[in-house]
């Protein structure tokens, strides 16, 4: 399964990894993400190509955004990465690592990476993104990882249901809630373990996932391998990586990570007035309704005429009915050709061609999905940052 070149390049990672974000002989290059004190090293790391870096312990890694006009699938090697803590496993040996199923089951399991790739699989397409993705953009600024829009990814996941084997563990009358627990741990004791729990129905929907493989390999290092958590549709923070310990309950799990941290307002936007605290939060939850252009950057400088504009769009599972593009700051909107449904919770892709006569443009995507859910014009705040979906505007000069 890992050649012997690979396990070298894992034991060097650790290394390597100890330079992300800071050491100068690492950093390629630097890029500037639009946004104040946007300016980040491109940094190289084993098993990724050049990657935008936020933090190097703990490790995190955005995708440069030019990568999304390549394909509606995110290759493994630029696929973003984010950890909270920094004790991070880069050494597990596959044939050693089990997953425990306990709690209130009738047969607590303990599953050898085999038993699990015994099991029938399956596979889906599915976006994985961070809570926090372009919250350096947000209007007052806030705390957190200053992102711009690369904390975000499709591909296609492969493992078994994560109901298959809460079946084998025969879950128990009562169960409320499971939680999944990482073998990466904090390197002091003060911040909390990284852990996460979802409904006890939502975990055996048959879509949730226990993946090993991502685009036809094994998962990435730093993406989670041997196992992760696949929760399409969900924000990224509920897809646990080297998931090793599966805990069903009976109570409403009461973890810094869910009862403190990724929290959003309860109100109907999720939003609140900027600056102001909410009254009530509730769990992070789904996706909103996103779109991008891709084949065009900011500030960009194109020949009058007729361009092909490209981007892709994905919400939160019911799928994308809809993208409308508008070349005149939002006045007027043209709906744009769908590429192929490759699944409700994949990017869609998305073209259109546009003619810009001589000047200055303002272009902008907007997506619908199959619940008439739309992005809105303004954006919308709260105290994390979280959820931005605000149609996006990209400036270019056609001369
Ligand atoms: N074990 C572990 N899993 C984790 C995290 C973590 O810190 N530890 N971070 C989560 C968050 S917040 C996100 S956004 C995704 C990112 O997945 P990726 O690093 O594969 O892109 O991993 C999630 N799973
Ligand atoms: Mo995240």
């Amino acid at each position: 399964m890992i050649d012997r070149r690979e396990l070298m390049q894992r034991a060097g990672m650790a290394v390597l990894l100890a330079g992300v974000g800071s050491s100068r002989a690492l950093a390629l290059d630097t890029v500037t993400l639009p946004f104040d004190n946007g300016e980040r090293p491109l940094v190289k790391v084993p098993q990724k190509r050049p990657m935008i870096g936020l933090t190097s312990r703990p490790p995190q890694l955005e995708t440069p955004f030019a990568v999304f006009n390549e394909g509606p699938i995110t290759p493994n090697n630029a696929f973003f990465v984010r950890y909270h803590l920094a004790d991070v496993p880069l050494n597990i040996d596959p044939d050693k690592f089990t997953l425990e199923i306990k709690g209130k089951v009738d047969r607590p399991l303990k599953l050898s990476l085999k038993d699990i790739r015994k099991l029938k699989a399956v596979e889906i397409v599915a976006v994985n993104q961070c809570s926090g993705n372009s919250r350096g953009f947000s209007n007052p600024r806030v705390a957190g990882g200053q992102l711009g829009h690369g904390a975000m990814g499709n591909a296609r996941w492969r493992g078994v249901p994560l109901k298959a084997v809460l079946d084998m563990a025969g879950v128990q009358q009562g169960a409320r809630q499971v939680t999944f627990n990482g073998m990466d741990g904090p390197v002091t004791d003060k911040t909390p373990d990284f852990v996460k729990a979802l409904e006890v129905d939502h975990a055996r929907d048959g879509e949730v996932m226990l993946a090993y493989g991502m685009n036809g390999e094994d998962l990435p290092v730093l993406n989670g391998f041997p196992l992760r958590l696949v929760v399409p549709g969900y924000y990224g923070t509920y897809w646990v990586k080297h998931l090793n310990e599966i805990t069903v309950i009976d109570s409403v799990f009461d973890g810094f990570w869910m009862k403190t941290a990724y929290r959003i307002p309860d109100t109907p936007c999720n939003c609140v007035e900027p600056g102001t605290a909410p009254k009530a939060t509730i769990p992070i939850n789904r996706f909103t309704v996103r779109s991008f252009i891709t084949s065009v950057t900011d500030g960009a400088r194109l020949k009058p005429g007729t361009t092909m504009l490209k981007g892709v769009a994905f919400d939160g599972g019911k799928g994308i009915k809809q993208v409308a593009v508008s070349i005149d700051g939002g006045t007027s909107w043209t709906p744009a050709q769908l590429g192929k449904d490759i699944g409700k919770y994949s990017f869609r892709e998305w073209k259109l061609p546009v003619r810009l006569a001589a000047g200055n443009h303002q272009l902008m995507a907007r997506a619908t999905n199959h619940a008439g859910d739309t992005q809105p014009m303004e954006p919308l705040w709260n105290p994390a940052g979280y959820l931005r979906n605000v149609v996006e505007t990209v400036r270019v000069t056609a001369a």
